[in-house]
């Protein structure tokens, strides 16, 4: 069917109403026949803009060409109906797209619908590191004994890492060897190598009496192998009150070492020498695989080092404003790799540090 609103008023040969009226009923068919044509919606959009677009559309040019040339006692007759061909457009494009929105929503809840008779999803859960996992079992028991558990940064200045520690500038320890140096900073920054500054900060800021313990990772200029790493992790505790003896210390690690090893657990205290205590001593537990009969994980001797300790030494309590005729107090410190070394029976130290989830994944119970 040829277009008839590309052609003139004059093309149009009106001659009479009828002829007007008839004019516009075919259109208006033609108009319900497109609309009802477009299967999607850009078709739709495409017959929308040929009827109602707003220069060339074909509302358009019956208004701009016909309406306008027509004589004026038909011009009453065109605009009626070219007002309701105009009416009925606007309609029938809102009904159509009304009708696409409803299928594409309905479309997006079939798409988004949830099988609620479907299995749940699996969520992995990763387990914990074996060296977290210790370094956690060892802060509850002495969480349990009333300790609290304190944090520090891991880069330190000289004077908390050693100073304050009594560990003066010749002592060995403070050699490059050993430590870890930042270089660049304006004071003396390193790496501590022991979480004992977390413990001067927390007697800094509050008097005794004192229970505290602090987990966290150390470093030390030490090349890895089997059993030493550049960053380990220790955990160290501190009780500081009146009257504190080495029986209290003892009584209190041998304690520690059954609760974490089980009720038979043995312990012996040997004498050693720290800077920060006095008298220092190491304790060993009866071995955990031979109970004390000898083997090569205790190289026959039936008992496995597990912690230093000592009282505290007085310079301590002076670095810090103690008053050290009024207070006692007892400290120890472990190596958490190496208990977890002993705990789960790993005899390389790299291991917890491999990243290799078939090994990381046994110790999950
Ligand atoms: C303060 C006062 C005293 C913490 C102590 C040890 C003994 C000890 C080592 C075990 C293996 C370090 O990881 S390791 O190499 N630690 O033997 N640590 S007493 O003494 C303190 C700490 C803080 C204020």
């Amino acid at each position: 069917m040829p277009d008839r609103t590309t052609q003139s008023w004059a093309e149009l040969n009106v001659a009479s109403p009828d002829d007007l009226a008839g004019l516009f009923q075919a259109l208006a068919a033609e108009l319900a026949a497109d609309v009802a044509a477009a299967g999607e919606e850009a078709a739709l959009r495409a017959v929308r803009d040929r009827w109602l677009g707003r220069k060339s559309g074909r509302l358009a040019r019956i208004r701009d060409q016909w309406l306008a040339a027509a004589p004026r006692e038909w011009k009453p007759a065109v605009g009626q109906l070219y007002n309701a061909l105009a009416r009925q457009a606007e309609s029938e494009f809102a009904r159509a797209q009304a009708r696409f929105a409803a299928v594409q929503a309905q479309a997006m809840i079939v798409e988004d619908a949830v099988d609620t008779t479907l299995p749940g999803r699996a969520q992995p859960a990763g387990p914990a590191h074996p060296v977290l996992r210790i370094l956690d079992r060892i802060t509850d028991v002495f969480v349990r004994l009333g300790y609290s558990v304190a944090t520090g940064p891991e880069i330190e200045t000289a004077y908390y890492n050693f100073e304050a520690l009594n560990i003066p500038a010749d002592h060995p320890a403070r050699d490059d060897q050993d430590t870890i140096y930042l270089a660049g900073a304006g004071e003396e920054l390193l790496l501590r190598t022991h979480t004992s500054p977390v413990q001067i900060r927390a007697m800094q800021a509050q008097e005794p009496p004192l229970r505290i313990v602090a987990p966290g990772r150390v470093y030390r200029h030490d090349a890895p192998d089997a059993s030493h790493s550049p960053m380990f992790h220790q955990i160290e505790g501190l009780a500081v009150d009146r009257d504190l003896t080495l029986g209290d210390l003892k009584g209190t690690l041998d304690h520690f070492a059954r609760e974490l090893f089980g009720a038979a657990a043995t312990t012996r205290f040997r004498p050693s020498y720290f800077p920060f205590t006095e008298p220092s001593a190491e304790m060993d537990v009866s071995c955990i695989l031979c109970h004390g009969a000898g083997c090569r994980a205790c190289k026959q001797t039936g008992w496995i080092e597990i912690l230093g300790c000592g009282m505290i030494h007085p310079a301590l309590y002076r670095a810090v404003g103690y008053d050290a005729a009024r207070w006692s107090g007892f400290a120890f410190g472990m190596g958490v790799e190496r208990v977890a070394m002993l705990y789960y029976g790993v005899d390389d130290l790299q291991r917890f540090y491999s990243g290799d989830l078939r090994f990381l994944e046994q110790f999950a119970t």
